[in-house]
């Protein structure tokens, strides 16, 4: 299978977490993908050109973190990250939904500051960084909450990516007075997928 990624993409590396986490190492080649870039070849292969795509054994592509990461998760028919009785868990799944909107907050701001700066808008910046204060703050209550806790869930790697992301290529640290919030991301920083697909 071949994975095609960028290693700057919060959404790619979830699914560079699932392929260790799943040890999936010997079966897909990881590929850096040329995004956002007029001609791009990778446009011949995945025609929305986002990142992560996944060419699976019989070469049929699929884009979307959310699908990849639950394909890889269920190749050995034993999912850790995705258990099937999440699927109607309310209470676990608006947690997981809820970490996703932040990282696609953190992600908006970080496309604005791409532009050239007299492209940027100021109002869009300043919507992103109130709207990921008010989700930290969300998330600052309910890290405590079991279902936060303990074996990881795609719930805990989406949140540890996003608030990764808002420190190293977003508006700042988000654990920032946030002691419960930076205590957790302490822990889940310290598993050996976090550190491997560490932003560059
Ligand atoms: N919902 C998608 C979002 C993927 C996405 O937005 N990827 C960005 C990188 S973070 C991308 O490839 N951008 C390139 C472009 O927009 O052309 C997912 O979960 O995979």
């Amino acid at each position: 299978m071949k994975l095609y990624v960028t290693h700057r993409s919060p959404y790619a590396r979830l699914a560079r977490i699932l392929v260790l986490e799943k040890e999936l190492e010997d079966r897909i080649e990881i590929i850096q993908a040329k995004t956002r870039t007029p001609g791009s070849p990778y446009y011949q292969i995945n025609p929305s050109g986002r990142v992560p795509f996944l060419i699976d054994d019989g070469g049929i592509g699929m884009e979307d973190s959310q699908l990849i990461c639950a394909y890889l998760d269920s190749l050995d028919g034993t999912s850790r990250f995705h258990h099937p009785l999440r699927a109607s868990d309310w209470e676990y799944l608006r947690l997981e939904y809820a970490a996703r909107s932040l990282c696609e907050g953190i992600c908006v701001w970080g496309r604005e500051m791409g532009r050239p700066e007299s492209e940027r808008s100021p109002t869009v910046l300043a919507h992103e960084v109130a709207r990921a204060n008010r989700m930290a703050d969300v998330f600052e209550d309910r890290v405590t909450d079991p279902l936060m806790r303990g074996a990881p869930r795609m719930a805990h790697l989406i949140l540890a990516v996003a608030l990764d992301h808002a420190r190293k290529r977003g508006s700042g640290d988000l654990t920032n007075g946030r002691p419960r919030l930076a205590t957790w991301m302490r822990a889940i920083s310290d598993f050996p997928s976090m550190k491997r697909t560490a932003l560059p």
